[in-house]
């Protein structure tokens, strides 16, 4: 057949493709969209805890009734799959299945879980279970919480009654989500659960909890059917120094050590960073981790999970910096970073989103191409990657939010990028499928693909949810609507 242009010097590109079975999904967790919080025999988290603290979270708001999906997990599978999403992300929370996070596991608690993974199965929706996204049962923290070793060893207990539960459903799984947040910001700077401001506590957390992933991989190994693909969920810093200078990139050394290495070294190397252990030795020297741990910790693994939304940008010194830029999450006067506290933040160029992070795809490149070459032959997934706007409901009932169907498009299209440059990136996990509890600042920040209306719940997928949903029924990157 002839060329019908043959003169075109710009012939149409091809729009670009994602590999075959690429895992097309949303994310959630527990605490931020089941409520349901005290029933069918849940006990208290940490987070049930900390919201009922005066001033920790925006207007006293708590997870207790959330988006209520433990009651309309069905219609929100039935969204997915109206939708086109192949995958859906979601976490067990410990303390429903494990009340008090010792004794017993909870038959009904685990009968959830089991129902959701068969809702979704039967959907034609592949299920991604993580094991702890941050609510602790309140019981372990009152015994110590994660800077005592005896909570990695409940949370490996925890994870082989889950897997016996659960896993002739669900074959993919990850140990931990974020666990930068969980011993930084828990236990460094205080602005998430139990709210704790002591970087030593902070550093026994961070090795705790690689201890309590390393443990539970063993216990889900001998709990899963052969085949089981177990990960971990790390939200890498993409850093960079302000300038060039020496001093300012040897801050960003030292917020990569405690902000990434912390946890890649001990779990993918086998073995702390030797300038993360000088750097925090004027705090600790380290004595709580005990010989044999490294080992532990360090167990195959069958793919990670990289979170990621924005850049992070570090100087030499605090001066001219905002004090609640110092963990990105905002409000904490207190550093989350030990060992790199005169270290100074600064917002990345470019258009902000509502959490008032920059816009900059490039940075997820940068994290996926990094990872490929440093840990060759492990596969990759975005479990996170989203954006909050102040999305507003039309006069016609219709949520229009243009800036996150073109933010999550620039970020697909860097995940694009790093699969052409030779990254092995399996999935894309949106986050997040509905609006929910974001942390300390309540219900104020919309990260969904799916409106939740505050007083009825009801839901509406934003226009992003349809650009998205035809995005996965066709595995290519489409133009925007009305692009
Ligand atoms: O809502 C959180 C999620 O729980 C963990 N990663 C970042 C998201 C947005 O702040």
């Amino acid at each position: 057949m002839a060329d019908p242009h043959p003169s075109d010097p710009h012939p149409p590109a091809a729009v670009p493709r994602f590999p075959a079975g690429f895992l097309w999904g949303a994310a959630t967790s527990a605490y931020q969209v089941e409520g349901a919080a005290a029933e069918d025999g849940r006990t208290p988290s940490i987070w049930d805890t900390f919201c009922r603290v005066p001033g920790r979270v925006h207007r006293g708001q708590t997870g207790d009734v959330a988006t209520d999906h433990y009651h309309r997990y069905r219609d929100d599978v039935r969204l997915m799959a109206e939708l086109g999403l192949t995958a859906y992300r979601f976490s067990v929370s410990w303390p429903r299945v494990r009340p008090t996070g010792r004794g017993p596991a909870s038959q009904r608690g685990l009968d959830f879980y089991r129902r959701l993974a068969d809702e979704l199965l039967t959907a034609g929706i592949t299920p991604v279970a993580t094991l702890y996204h941050w609510d602790l049962p309140e019981e372990l923290e009152a015994a110590g919480g994660w800077p005592e070793r005896a909570t990695a060893e409940r949370f490996a207990e925890y994870a082989a009654l889950v897997g016996e539960a659960v896993g002739d459903r669900v074959h993919r799984w990850t140990t931990l989500n974020e666990p930068w947040c969980s011993a930084f910001l828990g236990y460094g700077s205080g602005v998430h659960a139990p709210g704790r401001t002591d970087p030593v506590a902070a550093l026994r957390a961070a090795h705790h909890l690689n201890l309590g992933h390393g443990l539970a991989v063993q216990a889900l190994r001998a709990a899963l059917p052969a085949g089981a693909l177990l990960s971990v969920a790390l939200n890498l810093h993409a850093v960079r120094p302000l300038t060039p200078s020496a001093p300012d990139r040897d801050a960003a050394r030292r917020i990569d050590a405690v902000g990434n290495r912390v946890f890649l070294g001990p779990m993918l190397e086998g073995a702390y960073p030797k300038d993360l252990l000088d750097d925090t030795a004027g705090l600790t020297d380290w004595s709580f981790v005990r010989p044999g741990d490294p080992a532990t910790v360090h167990q195959p693994l069958d793919w990670l999970g990289v979170n990621y939304y924005t850049p992070t940008v570090v100087s030499a010194t605090t001066e001219g910096t905002e004090p609640a830029r110092q963990d990105g999450h905002g409000g904490g006067q207190v550093s989350p970073w030990p060992g790199a506290d005169r270290v100074g933040f600064h917002r990345a160029p470019g258009d902000v989103t509502a959490m008032d992070w920059a816009v900059d795809p490039s940075g997820l490149h940068e994290l996926l191409t990094g990872m490929a070459r440093r840990y060759p032959g492990l596969p990759l997934a975005v479990t996170e990657n989203g954006a909050a706007y102040e999305d507003e409901v039309g006069a016609d009932g219709a949520v229009d939010d243009p800036h996150r169907a073109a933010y999550v498009r620039a970020h697909l299209a860097a995940v694009h990028r790093a699969v052409t440059d030779g990254a092995d990136v399996r999935g894309y996990f949106l986050w997040s499928l509905l609006d929910n509890f974001e942390w300390a600042y309540g219900y104020e920040k919309r990260f969904g693909l799916v409106h939740v209306d505050p007083r009825t719940l009801a839901r509406t997928p934003k226009s992003s949810a349809h650009w998205y949903g035809r995005v996965a029924r066709s595995g290519e990157l489409l133009p925007l609507d009305g692009a």
